[in-house]
């Protein structure tokens, strides 16, 4: 037989240690501290580097919402003190360069495939390993996965019909072109009114020649006051680091900030509104002054009202036109049970004669057409057409996986009427698999980088706990699982976020279960279950 038509040999896939999926934040720390204690490692990547949230999300006015001293790694105080910010909240630009720095000082990219994405993990009971596959044809061995594919990275279009057909360009938030999108003289359609396009609005209304804003919920936002640092400030902060990052991790939403002592309705109306004032006019305010102004604003809605009604308020006052400004101002759910926006004249942007706001509520949107889109009252005529609509959260990464657990249960049904998880953690039937910053945690209610060092800090301790004792599985409980399912319900009921139609709850994507997908006990506490579940030799799971 000739050489060419011979059919290649049979290799047997490569064994690691760990498989890790995603290089963002969460799966460039995994990889780091599993290699530090001796694993080996194989990380895949979809995008073409680091980043993750960083590298896809480039969209104008892209930026963090947290200070960018505590948006930042704290494992190697080096690394902290070596890093150099610029302002308050860090561009999308300066947080990838954060990214790639990290990934050149731990040579982090010798173990990452990149441009490949990981579309099946399936279980082998026999040799209690997984079999990784990826789209570009790898298959690995595994004694673990730790899936780090994000909260936030499965992006989602409108549940219209008709994107397909549209003559002009569009554009996802979440997939922006690498060398950016001039809008100069085009007229533009956004869709969306979350955290996203709060941010694109402002900066694509100063180039476009017009811009048409479909918005079907308004979202609450508070202004960022975003400043380049004064001199000293960083230096200020890099003394007291060890200090700051302690009180980041036992706090409840990751980041320092006092914790409230009074109810909003025990002070008279003077002293809220002087609160208040603070939290919207102080150059160093942020996310963590409102969320924890007062001790009842995510749990009474008398108390929620106050800070609600402040917020409108001040929208009232910034909108000119009268029918515009009600529009903005959201009426039908708590503020802060969406995710609060953190914005640079997003509502002075309304008052622009070329800004024009569609109530999707009044006229829903029907379709996209090959000219633009048209809702139940009109087409508009559109040259380009930004999609910020959002992800499917939390869940979509894992569950658009081929996850194949015991018995080859898909990850995928057994989660078909909600993420089931102990601890956000690991999965009953998928045995040495890990999520990070997953459903059933506080993560994506706190300052996203607090958590994902918690996690990865203890799944690299788990897997070294099995090594070490010398097992070959760890697997969640069923009862702790169920146990854990049935505390996130009943902690999420004491509050008001259950109110929203939010994507904590899988509202946004049709079809999905409605589960109430964050656990609100908050980032410190939650962090000393996982403590304690570890130091009582990993209760609730099963060795073996
Ligand atoms: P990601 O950064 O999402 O990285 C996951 C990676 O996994 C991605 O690169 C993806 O390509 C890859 N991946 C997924 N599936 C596969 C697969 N099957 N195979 C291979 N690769 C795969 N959090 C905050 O705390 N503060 C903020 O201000 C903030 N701002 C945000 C702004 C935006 C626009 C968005 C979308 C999110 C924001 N977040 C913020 C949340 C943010 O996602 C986290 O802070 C953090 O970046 C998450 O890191 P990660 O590594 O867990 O996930
Ligand atoms: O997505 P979203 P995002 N027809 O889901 C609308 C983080 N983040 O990318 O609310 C019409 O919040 C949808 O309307 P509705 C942060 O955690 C942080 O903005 O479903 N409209 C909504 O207005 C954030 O929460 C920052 O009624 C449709 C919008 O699209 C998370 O990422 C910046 C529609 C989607 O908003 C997600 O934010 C960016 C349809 N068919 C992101 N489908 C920071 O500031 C969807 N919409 C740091």
């Amino acid at each position: 037989m000739s050489r060419s038509l011979a059919s290649p040999a049979r290799t047997e896939p490569r064994e690691v240690d760990v498989v890790v999926v995603g290089a963002g934040f969460a799966g460039m720390y995994a990889l780091h501290r599993l290699r530090q204690q001796g694993c080996t490692v194989q990380v895949f990547e979809t995008a073409e580097d680091v980043g993750g949230t960083w590298y896809w999300n480039r969209y104008p006015g892209a930026r963090c919402d947290f200070p960018s001293m505590d948006y930042s790694y704290s494992f190697d105080p080096d690394l902290e003190q070596e890093w150099e910010w610029t302002e308050k909240y860090p561009t999308q630009p300066e947080i990838l360069r954060y990214a790639q720095h990290v990934a050149d000082r731990f040579d982090l990219r010798r173990d990452i495939r990149f441009r490949t994405t990981v579309n099946a993990t399936v279980w082998n009971e026999d040799r209690a390993r997984w079999s990784v596959r990826t789209d570009q044809g790898d298959e690995v061995s595994a004694r673990f996965v730790v899936h780090a594919s994000g909260p936030l990275s499965t992006w989602k279009t409108p549940e219209v019909p008709g994107l397909e057909s549209f003559r002009g360009a569009w554009y996802h938030t979440a997939r922006w072109p690498h060398e950016g999108v001039d809008f100069s003289g085009r007229r533009v359609g956004v869709i969306g009114t979350g955290s996203s396009a709060i941010q694109a609005i402002p900066i694509i209304a100063q180039q476009a020649a017009d811009l048409t804003v479909f918005q079907r919920t308004p979202n609450f936002a508070i202004p960022a006051h975003n400043h380049p640092f004064a001199a000293g400030f960083q230096d200020g902060v890099k003394a007291r680091y060890r200090e700051l990052r302690e009180q980041a991790r036992v706090s409840m939403f990751g980041i320092a900030v006092p914790v409230p002592e009074r109810s909003a309705l025990e002070v008279d109306p003077e002293e809220r509104r002087r609160v208040y004032d603070r939290a919207w006019n102080d150059p160093d305010n942020g996310l963590g002054d409102v969320y924890a102004a007062f001790t009842d604003v995510l749990v009474d809605q008398a108390a929620n009202d106050t800070a609600a009604e402040y917020v409108r308020d001040r929208i009232r006052e910034i909108v000119e036109d009268p029918d515009t400004a009600e529009t903005l101002c959201p009426k039908d759910y708590p503020i802060l049970t969406k995710r609060l926006c953190v914005a640079t004249d997003y509502y002075e942007t309304y008052n622009r004669d070329d800004v024009h706001l569609v109530d999707l509520r009044r006229s829903p949107l029907v379709e996209i057409t090959p000219a633009g889109v048209r809702t139940t009252e009109r087409e508009y005529h559109l040259d380009d057409l930004v999609l910020a609509t959002g992800f499917d959260a939390l869940t979509g990464a894992l569950t658009s996986i081929d996850i194949r657990g015991r018995g080859g249960q898909r990850l995928k049904d057994k989660w078909a009427a909600g993420p089931r998880s102990y601890l956000g953690l690991a999965v009953a039937g998928f045995p040495n698999t890990f999520i990070i910053g997953g459903p059933q945690t506080p993560t994506v209610l706190s300052n996203v980088i607090v958590s994902i060092e918690q996690h990865v800090e203890w799944i690299s301790d788990a897997i070294r706990h099995v090594a070490e004792h010398d097992l070959s599985t760890i697997e969640a409980h069923p009862g702790s699982e169920d146990a854990w399912v049935a505390h996130t319900r009943e902690v999420a009921g004491t509050t008001l976020f259950p109110r929203s139609n939010s994507w904590y709850l899988g509202s946004n994507v049709e079809g999905k279960a409605r589960e109430f997908m964050v656990y609100l006990g908050g980032v410190g506490p939650y962090r000393a279950k996982c403590e304690e579940v570890a130091a009582k030799g990993y209760e609730g799971f099963v060795l073996g």
